[in-house]
């Protein structure tokens, strides 16, 4: 028997596709994109296309394991899901007992994006009285500083952008991240549209745009500044929603009045004329659409950045425009209650420590941590390969004394330390309601196939871990349905009449936003109601109270460092991963070719490396060796490694995050992935 089923892609990627998959006797066998879908269009990646092969995976887990061998050798037998909730269970309260509530820590993070199981293990957590988890890796300081300029994190319909005269790819490499976004973008192109890309190095994203710019890595603030500069100093700027909608222009025109071309050209490495032809570009016309990445906040001044790049269409008066603004993130768009799925209502008082998860290494390893962690509860997550300062994360999961559970669809660096690992659906096998971070659509998908073996959900399993802890509270005893239900009643009007019910028959809608979507037409919900050039609650924290630029911790104005390691380093996505996901399979790894550096010509040369050669990137932290890849796509003084190898997949061992360091970045908890000065040797 054969037939189409929708579904809904749960990877954490802004595109959030409406999936249309054939299943055959059963079984998943071919994925292809919804054509009715307005955002999806009928076009996914190569990644989600073959999701046949990550379902029936060999690395799958199929049911419940416990460790027989030592950690981090992978070594497991079956057990029953029986025998492993009581063991779990059995251990939790003995720790519990012991050392209290805060000794266990769960991790998670973007597995998958559906609510549900995106959420589930909060009340359990909460009620046990666990650490938690600041879950910060990924946008905590994009949204931070976009949010200080805009007191929220929405921005313009990316589909507005089909009609923009100007769209400019700040810091994103939509080709391999969010592919439907360059469908966007080349109809906006085909109607005249010119296109700007803005990254460090040049991407599949760059050579498809009419401009590239390449300035220095961490820079970018800077750019912006300078931008605002020739903007005011030449009058391109729209009086009349300054003064309705912003707050702060004089003090914001007396400081941008020390970035001045030259003076920026410096800090970035673009010229003077690439900084004032852009900033006149963007100064001619409203209909310009910024669609700013979230890797360019992964720095140590990453959300300085974000603050300083949102205050542009404000200075334009892009904001007010159909086919104008500025967009990160749609995240907060959509007003549904997910305080319904969290429970912070059923944890303790005092309320228990929090934990940032890009420390995770630390707080394993800190012999000062009071209590200590005993147990970690991992779901959605890698953390063995996508956490940064990989040696002390991998030295904290090899401890003897921590009870390491996995709740994992495959078998991956993370589950190699494992006490037990309890098997999971994936999207395909278990219902969630999704919302994204790039369209402005509610989304509902039910399971299509039967589970692979004994893989449970994650609500499922945290039901059953729950009733074998003896929890009982009625929240445990709700089902996915119920919890859909709750969360979307209880939303905001932007969700209003989109049911459950509704969801079942339409499978996408539409927030009641309004078309165009215009959220700072007239102001912004910041404390004073305007867009916030000048910030107090910034201010309040300790920060500057109007955007500034400060170099990078980790960066060439370190001297000292970068005398030792003289390269800066930047850590973005490939294409044929999602972070460290789908390192499981063979046919991605292959058309991914291996862990590779790009450098260029001149610091290969430097260095007597010859193209392919195999190369050790060190850090102040630690290392791990990668093929070079001499290109001319990146600047001398700047090495790129694409893409979350599995370490086990590395030669060597280690991975990307081996380099990487757990320092925040300025504000928001984020980390500073991208901020790293390495040298390169040959092996
Ligand atoms: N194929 C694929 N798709 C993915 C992912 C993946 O791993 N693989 N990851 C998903 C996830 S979790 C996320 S959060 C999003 C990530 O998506 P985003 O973070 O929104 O953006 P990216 O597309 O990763 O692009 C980051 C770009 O920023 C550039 N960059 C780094 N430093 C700077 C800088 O200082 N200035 C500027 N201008 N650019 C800089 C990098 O070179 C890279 O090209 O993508 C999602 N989609
Ligand atoms: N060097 C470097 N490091 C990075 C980044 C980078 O660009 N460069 N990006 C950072 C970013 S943006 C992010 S978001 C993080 C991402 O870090 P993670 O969120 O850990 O991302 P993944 O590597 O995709 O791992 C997710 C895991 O969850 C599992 N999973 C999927 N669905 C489910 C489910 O329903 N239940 C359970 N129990 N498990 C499930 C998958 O099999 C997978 O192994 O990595 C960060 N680390
Ligand atoms: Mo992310």
């Amino acid at each position: 028997m054969r037939e189409t089923r929708r579904s809904v892609c749960p990877h954490d990627c802004p595109s959030q596709c409406a999936l249309s998959v054939t299943v055959e006797d059963g079984r998943v066998a071919d994925v292809a994109g919804d054509p009715t879908h307005p955002f999806t269009q009928g076009v996914i990646c190569g990644k989600v296309h073959d999701y046949a092969e990550r379902l029936y995976a060999p690395t799958r887990v199929p049911t419940p394991l416990r460790r027989v061998g030592a950690k981090g050798e992978g070594r497991f037998e079956p057990v029953s899901w029986e025998a492993a909730l009581e063991e779990i269970a059995h251990r939790w309260r003995r720790i519990i007992g012991e050392w209290g509530g805060e000794a266990i820590l769960p991790y998670s993070y973007g597995g998958t994006l559906g609510l549900l199981q995106y959420w589930a293990g909060h009340p359990l957590f909460h009620a046990l009285g666990a650490s938690q988890l600041d879950r910060s890796i990924c946008i905590a300081t994009a949204y931070a500083g976009w949010a200080a300029t805009l007191g929220t994190v929405a921005g313009n319909d990316a589909e507005q952008l089909v009609d923009s005269e100007l769209v400019v790819l700040w810091g994103i490499n939509a080709s391999h991240t969010h592919i439907n976004l360059m469908t966007l973008v080349k109809r906006a192109r085909k109607r005249g549209a010119f296109v700007v890309c803005i990254d460090p190095y040049r991407t599949a994203t760059a050579r498809s745009a009419d401009l590239y710019l390449q300035p220095r890595p961490g820079t970018d603030g800077a750019l912006a500044l300078g931008m605002m500069h020739v903007l005011i100093a030449e009058g391109l700027i729209d009086r009349d929603y300054i003064g309705r909608a912003t707050l702060g222009f004089a003090p914001l025109a007396e400081s941008v009045r020390a970035y001045d071309p030259a003076r920026v050209s410096g800090i970035t490495g673009l010229s003077a004329e690439e900084i004032v032809s852009l900033a006149r570009r963007y100064g001619a016309t409203q209909a310009s659409f910024l669609r700013v990445g979230i890797g360019l906040s992964r720095h140590d001044n990453g959300g300085a950045t974000c603050r300083a790049i949102a205050c542009l269409p404000a200075l334009t008066g892009a904001y007010a425009h159909p086919a104008g603004g500025a967009l990160l993130s749609s995240s907060r768009s959509f007003g549904l209650d997910l305080g319904a799925l969290e429970r912070r209502d059923l944890m303790p008082a005092p309320t228990p420590r929090t934990i940032n998860m890009v420390r995770l290494g630390r707080a394993l390893t800190d012999a000062d941590m009071r209590p200590p962690v005993k147990a970690l509860y991992v779901y959605n997550s890698n953390p063995a390969s996508i956490a940064p300062n990989q040696e002390l994360v991998l030295r904290g999961l090899a401890r003897e004394d921590l009870f390491v559970v996995v709740h994992e669809q495959h078998l991956t660096d993370t589950t190699d330390f494992a006490d037990i690992v309890l098997p999971a659906t994936t999207s395909m096998e278990h219902v969630d309601l999704y919302k994204s971070f790039g369209h402005l659509y509610v989304q509902l998908a039910e399971p299509v196939v039967e589970p692979v073996g004994e893989a449970r959900s994650n609500w499922h399993t945290v039901r059953l871990l729950a009733r074998a802890l003896g929890l009982s509270d009625p929240h445990f005893a709700k089902d996915e349905p119920t919890l859909i239900r709750e969360v979307l009643a209880s939303g905001d009007p932007t969700v209003e009449g989109i049911t459950y019910e509704r969801l079942r028959e339409e499978r996408a809608v539409r927030l009641n936003v309004g078309r165009p979507y215009l959220p700072f037409a007239n102001g912004a919900p910041t404390p004073s109601g305007k867009v916030e050039f000048v910030s107090e609650s910034m201010a309040g924290l300790g920060h500057p109270a109007l955007p500034t630029y400060v170099p990078l911790v980790e960066g060439p104005d370190n001297a000292e460092l970068a005398r030792r390691f003289p390269l800066q380093c930047i850590v973005p996505p490939n294409r044929f991963f999602l972070n460290s996901s789908f390192s499981q399979s063979d046919l991605l790894r292959r058309r991914q070719k291996g862990p590779s550096v790009f450098l260029s010509p001149v610091d290969a040369r430097a260095r007597g490396i010859e193209d392919g050669e195999t190369v050790y990137v060190g850090s102040a932290r630690g290392g791990a060796r990668f093929a070079a890849l001499i290109t001319e796509d990146t600047r001398p003084g700047v090495a790129v490694i694409e893409g979350i190898w599995w370490s086990k997949h590395q030669a060597g061992g280690r991975g990307v995050n081996a380099i990487t360091d757990d320092r925040l970045a300025d504000i928001g908890g984020g980390p500073a992935l991208h901020s790293n000065l390495v040298e390169v040797r040959k092996l």
